[in-house]
């Protein structure tokens, strides 16, 4: 069993579903997997985008799982759930209905063409640290900086507002 933290996001609504909605649609699609396990979901975020800025807020959230799937596999299912709600690949940090980053994988460091673990932009981003500290307040960034420092240099990132996360 490997312990892993999946980064979720949504920024445009898809047919009756709102960005929320669809981050709730994901966490009932991971947790009903056999082989995964959900062990703890963060509350919701607003923030303001990364990247191109002439696109809506989103929403973020951070869930923390148990699996026995490899990466590449939990990858694949994470993509088969995205592309099940309506994703499509414009442009690279262009809005998204859902997105669902692999973070951290065990203590795996993973460099292929597909699949890069952990996250290289993790610990630049509040939408990220906010949500992982939540659940895991212990958490040590990888990069061996302490979490506080992280957060502190990404005060500016417009995160305005904490939603409730769903009921399970
Ligand atoms: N890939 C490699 N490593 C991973 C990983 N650890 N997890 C590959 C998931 N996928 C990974 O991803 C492109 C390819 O990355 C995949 O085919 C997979 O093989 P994508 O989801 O199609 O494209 P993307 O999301 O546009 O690219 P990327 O680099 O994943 O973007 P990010 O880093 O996810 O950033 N602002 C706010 N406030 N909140 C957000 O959630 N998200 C982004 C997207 C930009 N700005 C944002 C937010
Ligand atoms: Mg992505």
């Amino acid at each position: 069993m490997v312990i892993s933290y999946i980064g979720l996001g949504s920024n445009i609504a898809r047919a009756s579903s709102s960005p929320k909605e669809q981050l709730e649609i994901a966490v009932d699609a991971i947790s009903v997997h056999p082989k995964i396990s959900l062990e703890k979901i963060s509350s919701f975020y607003q923030s303001s985008p990364i990247g191109p800025k002439d696109q809506p807020d989103y929403i973020n959230a951070v869930v923390k799982i148990k699996t026995d799937l490899d990466a590449i596999t939990l990858l694949r299912y994470l993509q088969e759930i995205e592309n099940n709600n309506g994703r499509e690949r414009k442009y690279r940090w262009g809005p998204r209905t859902l997105d669902l980053d692999i973070l951290t994988f065990g203590d795996q460091t993973i460099r292929t063409e597909y699949l890069t673990v952990p996250h290289l932009e993790m610990e630049n981003r509040a939408f990220v640290l906010r949500p992982l500290l939540e659940i895991d307040p212990n958490f040590q960034p990888l990069s061996g900086q302490s979490s506080a420092a992280l957060l502190e240099k990404c005060t500016d990132q417009g995160i305005v507002k904490r939603l409730r996360g769903p009921i399970v």
